[in-house]
């Protein structure tokens, strides 16, 4: 009997001890979730949405929105295609690649990209890079500050073939 009631109250000092810990891990969470909440966020994320200016002589551009999908937005000589990164959000520079162009590989046309805020109505496009194929591209030394809007225009004689975008520093305007 004194056995049985030794053992029972073992249960119950493991169930308090592990309880304690279980609500000490709580506590810890709920107060790594504040200071994040707190903290610039970055994360990478893929050109959402078509803008409603900048697209001449392309097909399927709504193609070029969101993930790769091996799904293509073409654009023909001298056309272009204009991406914005989505409500809220803008993409900036850092020291590594910041944009990240998603084409096939067997069908290489020559282009540039170009950025733009989206406030600065009134601002030229500012040419970043030119690219042949999937490719990275460095907003710096180019561009400094953050950017809502970019622009890939097809530089070349075939057509362009656009899967998708990526920013891969993002954060919220
Ligand atoms: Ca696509």
């Amino acid at each position: 009997m004194e056995a049985i009631m030794f053992k029972n109250a073992s249960i119950a000092v493991t169930i308090c001890a592990v309880s304690l810990l279980v609500l000490a891990g709580c506590g810890q969470m709920r107060g790594t979730s504040h200071t994040n909440d707190t903290a610039p966020r970055q994360f990478p994320s893929y050109f959402k949405q078509l803008t409603t200016f900048g697209n001449y002589d392309v097909s399927n551009p709504r193609l070029a929105e969101g993930p790769k999908d091996d799904q293509f937005t073409i654009v023909d000589t001298h056309g272009s295609v204009t991406l914005d990164i989505g409500q809220g959000l803008s993409f900036y520079s850092t020291g590594g690649p910041d944009i990240t162009v998603y084409m096939p590989n067997d069908r290489p046309a020559n282009y540039t990209v170009h950025v733009r805020h989206a406030r600065h109505e009134e601002a030229n496009w500012t040419e970043i890079g030119r690219g042949r194929g999937p490719g990275d591209f460095d907003l710096d030394p180019y561009y400094s500050g953050a950017a809502d809007f970019l622009q890939i225009r097809n530089e070349g004689t075939e057509p362009l073939y656009i899967d998708a975008v990526r920013a891969l520093n993002v954060r919220h305007d």
